[in-house]
Parts: C-alpha cells; structure tokens; sequence
C-alpha cells in the first residue's frame, strides 16, 4: 500500500457494530464483562480503548512500524521512553533539540541517576566519543528543533548497534511523509501528535512507534502503569488529521521551499536554516534519508540583535507568533524565550542558538501571501 492510501485507510476499520465509516469516538472509561475476565478484549480505557486502538495502528502503519502506543502529549511519550532506563545508565542525545527534552533529561532524571551526554550528532565522531558499555539509549531528533540540523539516522543506527543501545528518533519535524526512521535502523520512532500528525492546532498528543514485540511489551506495560494516555476525542481528531497528511506535507514543503528561497536571497538576512539548500551542512544526508526538506525554517537578521528580531516577530500577520508548530496555519516563534527558554544560554549559544534567532513553522496558505507577509514585517 503506498502513502497516501495508508493515510487514509491503515488501520482503520469500518466500525464493527454499526458500519460507521469513521472511527467512533468511545467516550467510555470502562467496558461490561459478563463474569470477571470475559470481556470483549476491552477492560478499562486507561489500558485499552478502540478509538485509540485504530489511532495507535494507523500511526504504526504509517511508519513501517508493527506497534503503535499514544500518550497525552509528545512529553508523555518521551518520558515513557527514558523510564525504560535504570539509575547509573547513559544516554547520547543531541545538543540541539528541543527545550522541553532538554527540560525533562536535564532536571527530572539526571537528579535520579541517569547520565545524559549532549553531543552535537551531525558529527558521529561525537557520538562515538561518549558511547560505551553504559550507554543504553541513543535519542536524535532529526531535523533538530530549531536549528533544522539533520542527523544520519543510518549513522546513528550503526554506532547504537556497537554499544548495545537503543537508538529513538524524534520524528515530528519530518512526519512518515518525509521519513520513516524504522526502515533505517531506529528502534523508537517518537511523535508529538499536536504538530503535523494532528495537523490543525487543535489537540495535544503523542505517540511511539516500534517494530519489537518485547520492546512494545515494556513501553505498553509502562504506558499503562504510569498512565499518560490520552482520551479518545482527542485520538478521534489525530486520526481525522492523518487522512490529509500526505497533502498537508506536500504543499507545507512546496511553501517551505518558497520561503526559504525568499529569505535567503532577502539583503537584511543573514542567514537562513533549512535542510533544502544545497550549502546547508547535512545536505547530502537530508536528500538521502528525507523525501523532501518540510515547512520548517529559522532565520537570523543581519546584525544579530534581538530587538530587531521582536520588532519582526511583532509585525508578522499570517505568520502569528504562537509556540508549536505543524499546524495549516503558519506560525512564527522566538526559541530563546519561547520554546528554549528551559535551555541555559550558554548552552544555548554553544549549540549555536542565537537570542535573535527566529522560528518559523510554513502553513499551508498561499506562498504569495506568505512571502507577503515576510516582505512587510522584515521592510
Ligand atoms: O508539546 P508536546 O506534544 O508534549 O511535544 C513535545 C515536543 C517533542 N518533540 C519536539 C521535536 C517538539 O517540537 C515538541 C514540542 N514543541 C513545541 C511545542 C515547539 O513549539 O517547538
């Protein structure tokens, strides 16, 4: 089955007491058993629910993967992650990524025993550099939020191997649409829904994926034990959003690519982060491991001063200043003090974050209208 008939299908199945085409929303916390133990294969909604049965296939599907898991938020799927882990065990992640990530290795395991080392990984050199026997996970986020650094997820798969580690790909900036980290060797592939996936700004979701049987045991006992699932409405609408991802994601790369190119060639920018150029460092592994370069683009101004960063932020129109991203509607963020904040500077500015660094997340308008919008707000 090819992409666009997964989006729409995979997974999903006519609803078996009523026909109905789309999924039902089963807004149920628990489920009749005719003596204990004799039940339907539904016992109660934090362990299993069918909405959010059909939306953890479809996203499994999606990404060649055979076990779908979907929790309240993209956070709640990373820490579900990282509690497969014990005290005195080690993890390699990116030093770009996002704040949030940063956020929960840095001030809510570390204090209980995990090491965590942020290398920056379009080196592999980097990361070779810091593995070892203790090494037990390998977390990349590819392209990186928001500098859009692209990592070789093959690369990666190879040193993880070594090690003995398992290698998780934050998938959220590319979608299943422009890369599927399974077939290059990940063991994890994480989503946060509320992006892409979701596709409309309207949910906060997310979601891994696995091939592994016994690895999809653990994660689904954690899943359950620990009880960050989310509630079947919320599936309902992820599950509505995947049927257009494929041309959501089109038409956000055909604009992304408009922008970029509008920016790079704009006399008060100087300089433009987006994996499409072919100067941009990761080039030759983005056009091989992506099957397109997405809708997300960071810029500085010449000058590099804040002020004048805000100043653009402030007069943007289509491009409205709101953290998140992924959604139809274009959006524009300031990392440092929005979704980064929980970064110190300093480590910031050693992962090469500027504080005049803008964020822009490419909708699915008019380019015309975009480009606009970008021409009146920078002057
Ligand atoms: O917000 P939540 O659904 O919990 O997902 C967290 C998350 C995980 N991974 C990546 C790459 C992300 O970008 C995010 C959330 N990011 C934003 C809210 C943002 O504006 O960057």
């Amino acid at each position: 089955m090819k992409f666009a008939t997964k989006a729409i299908h995979a997974g999903v199945h006519p609803d078996p007491a009523t026909g109905a085409i789309m999924t039902p929303i089963y807004q149920t916390s628990t489920y009749v058993q005719r003596s204990p133990g004799d039940h339907k294969g539904f016992e109660y909604s934090r362990t299993h629910n069918p909405t959010r049965s059909q939306l953890q296939a479809a996203v499994a599907a999606l990404d060649n993967g055979k076990h779908g898991l979907a929790f309240a938020s993209g956070m709640a799927a990373i820490d579900c992650v990282v509690k497969l882990l014990q005290p005195g065990d080690e993890v390699i992640s990116t030093n770009d990524l996002y704040g949030g990530t940063y956020r929960l290795f840095t001030k809510v395991y570390e204090p209980l025993g995990i090491k965590f080392h942020f290398v920056p990984m379009h080196n592999m050199d980097a990361v070779r550099a810091v593995a070892g026997p203790k090494t037990k996970l390998i977390w990349v986020e590819t392209p990186t939020n928001p500098l859009l650094n692209v990592i070789d997820i093959a690369a990666a798969a190879t040193v993880a191997k070594e090690c003995g580690a398992l290698l998780a790909v934050d998938n959220t900036f590319s979608t299943p649409y422009l890369q599927t980290p399974i077939d290059l060797g990940a063991d994890i592939v994480m989503y946060s829904l509320t992006k892409y996936m979701a596709g409309h700004s309207d949910t906060v979701m997310g979601a891994l994926v696995v091939n592994d049987d016994e690895l999809h045991q653990r994660l689904s006992f954690l899943q359950n034990a620990c009880g960050g699932t989310p509630g079947p409405q919320d599936c309902f609408l992820v599950l509505r959003g995947l049927k257009t991802l494929h041309l959501r994601m089109q038409r956000h790369c055909e604009n992304g690519r408009a922008v970029a190119e509008y920016l790079r060639q704009h006399p008060k920018v100087e300089k433009v982060y987006w994996p499409g150029f072919d100067n941009h460092p990761n080039h030759a592994v983005a056009a091989r491991q992506m099957r397109d370069f997405g809708g997300m683009i960071s810029f500085v101004l010449k000058g590099d001063r804040q002020a004048d960063a805000i100043a653009v932020l402030e007069k943007f129109q289509y491009f409205t200043l709101a953290e998140s991203l992924g959604g139809v509607e274009s959006l524009s963020g300031h990392p440092a003090s929005m979704t980064h904040a929980s970064i110190p500077a300093e480590q910031r500015r050693k992962s090469g974050l500027s504080d005049s660094l803008i964020r822009l997340s490419v909708g699915i308008e008019d380019a015309e209208d975009l480009i606009e919008d970008l021409a009146q707000a920078i002057g």
